[in-house]
């Protein structure tokens, strides 16, 4: 019984794994492994002899199934030790280094622009950048024959023969939003519309696809006083000068009567442009009342209602501001130019924390 008991328990000790472990099993314990074995022999003792070694066989049965599941998780622990040794992470190690991504600055100096007006009351609205010619001209009082639809340099979408829709166009201004805004909304109004504009143009100063802020006002009792206060507050608060000087030079636009064109102080000492001092001009802006014709296109009363409008350059605005030399840059994707040129994603423009920090 000693030897039965040291062949199975160094066995046990050696085994080097679960399967190992149940072999020995089998042969020691099971049901005709060598105790089994043992005990049948119990039947041909002695009752004197039986009373003896049954005892000492249950004993050694014991001892060896305990041995048995002892080493099985012994076994069990050694697995979960070198499963967590070879996946062993180092979680305090920094990230991989990834590519950040920015804002671009049209984005941002779009996001600067609705942040001012909408500390003075004004929505954002939006619409299609593809419209009826409808929308982008004969509401704003530009009809078929005025010479501005030729000037815009209008890009038309393709129409097969025969199809009798209305002619398409990509829109050259947001003034069709706020046609659509008019006749959703109605007055009182006080809304701004950013966004990409379309004219077939290509040179040092024009790109075929850039972006607009217009902003339009309407009430009973809404004169160019108040559009002179808006937006000398507007130029304040972009620019981030007190000082800012306007100037309104009489102008023509169809959709607004009377017009004027909207000039900056500024100076130009040194090759730096200046805002704010100095004894030249820079144009940064169209406005004007809104002519009584558009009003009635947006399906409001003019006899009641009346207004003003604006237009604004946003890829201008973000090249005065960020002192960015070439407007074709806005476009090329170059990742060098975004990563110098761009802002952080997570820092939104705010009046509170610094409209450019
Ligand atoms: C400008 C200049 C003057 C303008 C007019 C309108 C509308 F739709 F309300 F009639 N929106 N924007 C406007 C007026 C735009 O851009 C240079």
């Amino acid at each position: 019984m000693d030897d039965l008991k040291a062949k199975y328990l160094s066995q046990i000790a050696d085994a080097a794994d679960e399967a190992a472990l149940e072999a020995i099993r089998v042969a020691a314990v099971g049901k005709k492994g060598e105790v089994a074995l043992k005990m049948r022999e119990l039947g041909k003792m002695t009752p004197e002899e039986r009373q003896v070694m049954g005892p000492k066989l249950n004993a050694l049965k014991d001892e060896i199934n305990s041995a048995l599941s002892a080493k099985k998780s012994a076994l069990a622990d050694a697995a979960l030790d070198e499963r967590l040794r070879s996946e062993w992470l180092d979680v305090t190690l920094p990230s991989r280094p990834t590519r950040r991504g920015s804002l671009h600055p049209i984005s941002q100096v779009q996001e600067e622009i609705t942040a001012i007006f909408a500390e003075m009351g004004f929505s954002v609205a939006e619409g299609p950048r593809i419209d009826t010619d409808w929308y982008n001209f004969d509401a704003l009082n530009i009809p078929g024959h005025h010479p501005a639809r030729a000037e815009m340099d209008t890009f038309y979408m393709h129409r097969d023969a025969g199809d009798n829709r209305p002619p398409h166009v990509l829109r050259t201004h947001t003034s069709p939003v706020q046609i659509r805004s008019m006749e959703k909304m109605g007055a009182p109004l006080r809304i701004i519309c950013p966004g990409g504009v379309y004219r077939a143009d290509y040179d040092q100063t024009h790109t075929p696809m850039f972006h607009q802020v217009e902003g339009l006002a309407l009430d009973k009792d809404i004169s160019m006083a108040n559009l002179k206060w808006v937006l000398e507050e507007f130029c304040r608060s972009f620019f981030e000068i007190d000082d800012v000087e306007l100037r309104f030079r009489a102008s023509h636009f169809p959709f607004t009567e009377p017009s004027a064109e909207v000039d900056i102080r500024c100076s130009w000492d040194g090759g730096a442009l200046k805002i704010g001092e100095g004894d030249d001009w820079m144009e940064i802006l169209g406005s004007g009342m809104v002519h009584p014709k558009v009003i009635a296109a947006g399906g409001i009363d003019p006899d009641v209602y009346q207004g003003f409008a604006f237009g604004i350059g946003i890829d201008r605005l973000a090249m005065l501001k960020y002192g960015i030399p070439d407007l074709r840059a806005f476009f090329d994707s170059d990742l060098r130019w975004l990563r110098h040129y761009g802002f952080s994603a997570l820092d939104l423009p705010t009046l509170h924390g610094g409209l450019s920090r």
